[in-house]
């Protein structure tokens, strides 16, 4: 397999259960427990999905997104089973401190999500997995004895082998895949385990007779590009020769949305209430990211599940709740004034700001931003 990359270590780390291992940190009689944290959508006593669990929990079958009602059936003969709802707002508080510490160990960091983020450690190592191994542990430790978390860590020369790195081993894991050792590594490993490959690539990977990285790696070039067009066709075969020139680097994201279901479907605006925490925390995120929005966005789905939305920009940028709130009420009434719904009700509403300018060059935050807290439709 020919090398083709400039020499760069990079670090990976993702918190193990998180939003569980949070609630066990809170709560350390739990940590024997199985542990569901769910994202109630406020329906029916149990409706909604599960936003992850412990690892007790997931012997048992229970994993993020399948519907409550399946893990409380999964979980139904321990009745020391624990049912939360997610507290985001911890969670963002013990994320943003682990981030803070991750960040002073290296210029180059880039936050990927709530509980992940990539660290480059190249130019402290020059080249030397022992040193890189080293900071592994370091990184691993500060967490456990500041935070009292584990994680798991992946070291590699990029971004897309540290965090498989990472994944092979959870939780608590800590694995350094050295250059040489990344062809025996991929080889044999499954496509759905490349980054970027979920169910539906996958499955079209095995029509094509491809089910590992080892075979997608000698799969001919233009037939993927055929199949999965010219950019992801050529990121695939470089992925699975182990290339990734991806850098580590804060991405600016481009919109921040929060969705909620409401207690009842409504054929009217009559949630005009509902909208002030979304739009108060939207405000707040602008702020803390020192960014203004130009564009804001309704959503709404309604109650046979059909996604639409309506937009107004902006002919100048704005972080203020009481305009985006201003906005909002705007494109909610002409939706209900204009019957553009049809007879149709409401059952989810969901406001999302986006042409998003910066204030400041170094914003902090995740590529997605949809936040988890009420997936469930
Ligand atoms: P992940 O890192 O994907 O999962 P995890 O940390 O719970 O478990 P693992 O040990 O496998 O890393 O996601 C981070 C958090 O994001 C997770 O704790 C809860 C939230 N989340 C959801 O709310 N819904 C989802 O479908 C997923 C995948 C995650
Ligand atoms: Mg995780
Ligand atoms: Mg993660």
């Amino acid at each position: 397999m020919p090398i083709s990359e400039p020499q760069r270590i990079v670090v990976a780390v993702d918190l193990d259960y998180f939003f569980a291992q949070c609630e066990e940190v809170r709560h350390p009689e739990l940590k024997a427990r199985p542990v569901v944290i769910c994202v109630y959508s406020g329906r029916t006593e149990d409706s909604g999905v599960v936003s992850t669990a412990n690892y007790v929990a997931r012997s048992f079958g229970v994993k993020s997104g399948i519907p409550i009602v399946n893990a409380k059936k999964l979980l139904d003969k321990l009745p020391e089973a624990v049912f939360l709802p997610t507290d985001l707002e911890y969670y963002e508080t013990t994320s943003d401190k682990i981030m803070q510490e991750l960040r002073s160990h290296s210029k180059m960091f880039e936050r990927v999500s709530i509980d992940e983020a990539f660290i480059d450690v190249s130019s402290e190592c020059n080249g030397n997995y022992s040193r890189a191994a080293e900071i592994g542990k370091g990184i691993k430790s500060e967490i456990r004895n500041k935070q009292s978390l584990t994680c798991s860590l992946g070291i590699a020369r990029n971004k897309s082998l540290a965090k498989m790195a990472a994944d092979s081993k959870k939780p608590d894991g800590f694995v350094v895949l050295h250059p040489d050792h990344i062809e025996p590594f991929l080889k044999d490993l499954p496509v759905r385990k490349l980054i970027g490959v979920g169910s539906k690539m996958e499955a079209m990977m095995q029509s094509l007779r491809v089910r590992t990285i080892g075979e997608l790696s000698a799969f001919d070039e233009s037939k993927l590009i055929g199949v999965f067009g010219k950019n992801m066709g050529t990121r695939f075969k470089l992925l699975a020769r182990g290339i990734d020139h991806d850098p580590v680097e804060e991405k600016i994201a481009e919109q921040y949305s929060r969705i909620i279901t409401l207690k009842t479907d409504a054929d009217s605006f009559s949630f005009a209430k509902e909208l002030t925490p979304l739009v108060e925390d939207i405000s707040n995120w602008l702020k803390v990211s020192k960014r203004r929005c130009r564009t804001i966005g309704v959503i709404y789905v309604t109650s046979t599940i059909k996604l639409k939305n309506r937009s107004n920009t902006l002919s100048t940028g704005t972080d203020s709740a009481e305009e985006i709130l201003a906005q909002a009420s705007m494109l909610f009434e002409r939706i209900f004034a204009s019957e553009e719904k049809g007879s149709q009700k409401i059952r989810r509403i969901g406001i999302r700001v986006s042409k998003l300018s910066e204030d400041s060059p170094k914003p902090d935050a995740p590529s997605s931003l949809t936040h988890y807290f009420d997936k469930s439709s």
